[in-house]
């Protein structure tokens, strides 16, 4: 199935290109690096570093800066891991969020204006702080499988519809 990317009545010149939006999990052992949102987007939120990826960066380096900029900590090699795109009822700009996996860093994990970093047991992730979607690519995510995704959003609560495939590469 296709993603209903267009809404009723909306032709495709006023769909603007997506927003490009990074997002690093640092994992370790049994247990994964999140952040208290503390401002902004998704405020109230446990939710790995990321964010929009400048104009003249990549798309890993952007994930790379964000990183650096809300938790404090570089890392060796990111892995790509999944794709998710995420359209929200009443905007016209869809979320397109790569996410990525590191399984070492640099540094400690610091608290930044943005996020409150704190590690959680794979097995007592706060998925009842989370994006409701969340909890369902993270367990393939844990599983170290790669997947794509569509989520419709309605507010910042309400899934409409869905759809997640495993992906053997990005
Ligand atoms: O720059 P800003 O903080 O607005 O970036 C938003 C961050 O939130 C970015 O890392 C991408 C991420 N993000 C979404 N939607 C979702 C979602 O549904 N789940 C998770 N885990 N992260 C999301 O934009």
């Amino acid at each position: 199935m296709r993603p209903n990317i267009f809404c009723e009545g909306q032709n495709i010149g006023e769909m603007l290109s997506p927003k490009v939006l990074t997002l690093v999990l640092v994992v370790q052992p049994g247990k994964v690096l999140l952040g208290m949102k503390k401002r902004g987007f998704g405020v109230g939120r446990w939710n790995g570093f990321g964010g929009k990826v400048q104009i003249g960066e990549t798309v890993e380096e952007g994930a790379r800066r964000e990183l650096l900029e809300e938790s404090c900590l570089t890392v060796e090699t990111l892995e790509k891991v999944g794709n998710i795109k995420f359209e929200f009822v009443g905007e016209t700009q869809l979320l397109d969020v790569h996410i990525f996996r590191a399984d070492s860093y640099i540094g400690e994990p610091m608290e930044t204006e943005e996020m409150r970093p704190q590690w959680f047991d794979c097995d007592q992730i706060p998925f009842d702080q989370m994006w409701p979607d969340d909890k369902l690519w993270f367990p393939l995510f844990l599983q170290k499988k790669k997947f794509v995704g569509y989520f419709h959003f309605q507010g910042h609560d309400v899934i409409l519809s869905q759809k997640l495939d495993e992906v053997k590469e990005l």
